[in-house]
């Protein structure tokens, strides 16, 4: 049954294509403009999005990295002999690794991504890496519904895993739904959820509005990418980035502001933007180690262990489903 969930690839690129325009032209209609920061994952975005997680002012992916490495242990033993990881998003192979390394005998790895492509990419990457190890990748979008394969006979745990604080994209209630959903597939078991942890707002700013500009392109390439795949008109040089801490909402938030007074056409329709106008690209939540604990049990969960870095700067919490 999970093989009718792997679209044929020109299929599941056309389904993309449709579920991007419709919700471009629901963006540009809508006052405030805004959309889902999933579209920022094209190949070129995602290129953008790794020179991102290697840049000198963003913390997250090495902090959370070296929590990993550091706690491995200690969070294998949490998970059990024969453990089965779900990945939620197959990002880079190299977290889910720390984990499979310091593991007992893991019994099975299931990455959900909703691009075939990507995670065809991950699996054939982690199956050279883990020869023993089986390797189930599963085409979902993970933020609409779940459906998974029944637990292998003889595995042990279910163990989720979402790291990179990627939870931090949902708002609120967005958050306590999937928590709730994951909480579900995964009963029994537990899920290792990564959180960014708030803190000065300057060291934030700068996370999101590096030097180089590489999150600048990142963040404009959604709009080079609708020019590419939906034949959007963006003039890129006419929209500026801008990412600022909302202290309040406890949460970045990327706009791409209008230059200029001016009109973008999709499928022959035109909106005009004014001087000013912002088209909201992410939201990118930040937690307190005891708001995130609080949230994960009105989900259902009973929290666990929390491991930190030093500094404090981003956490990695073992809930209990
Ligand atoms: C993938 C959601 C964790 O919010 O930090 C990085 C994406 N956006 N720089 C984040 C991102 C701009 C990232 N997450």
């Amino acid at each position: 049954p999970m093989d009718q969930e792997l679209l044929a690839p020109p299929a599941a690129q056309e389904a993309a294509t449709r579920g991007f325009a419709a919700d471009m032209a629901r963006a540009l209609t809508v006052h405030p403009r805004s959309i889902s920061p999933k579209y920022f994952y094209d190949a070129r975005g995602s290129q953008l999005f790794d020179a991102i997680c290697e840049l000198p002012e963003y913390y997250p992916t090495r902090t959370e990295l070296a929590i990993l490495r550091r706690h491995a242990p200690e969070i294998a033993a949490q998970m059990g002999p024969r453990a089965e990881i779900v990945e939620f998003g197959a990002g880079s192979c190299v977290k889910v690794g720390l984990l499979l390394d310091a593991m007992e005998q893991p019994a099975r790895y299931l990455p959900i991504d909703i691009s075939g492509e990507h995670l065809a990419a991950s699996a054939a990457e982690l199956r050279g890496r883990y020869p023993a190890l089986d390797v189930q990748p599963v085409v979902a979008d993970y933020t609409q519904r779940l459906l998974l394969p029944a637990l292998l006979p003889g595995a042990g745990r279910r163990v989720g895993f979402f790291p990179g604080s990627t939870i931090g994209n949902f708002t609120p209630a967005e958050a306590l739904h999937f928590l709730q959903v994951a909480g579900q597939v995964l009963r029994g078991g537990a899920l290792l959820l990564g959180a960014d942890l708030v803190k000065d707002p300057a060291v934030l700013h700068a996370a999101y509005n590096d030097a180089q500009g590489v999150t600048a392109a990142f963040n404009l390439n959604l709009l080079a990418r609708s020019n590419r795949e939906l034949g959007t008109d963006f003039a890129l040089e006419q929209f500026a980035h801008s990412a600022f801490y909302n202290a309040p909402l406890q949460r970045i938030e990327m706009h791409l502001v209008s230059r200029c007074r001016q009109q973008v056409t999709l499928d022959g329709q035109a909106h005009a933007f004014d001087e000013g106008e912002t088209l909201h690209t992410e939201n990118s939540y930040k937690f307190t180690v005891d708001g995130l604990r609080a949230l994960a049990e009105r989900a259902g969960f009973r929290a666990g262990p929390v491991w930190t870095d030093p500094q404090r700067m981003f956490s990695l919490h073992w809930l209990q489903a």
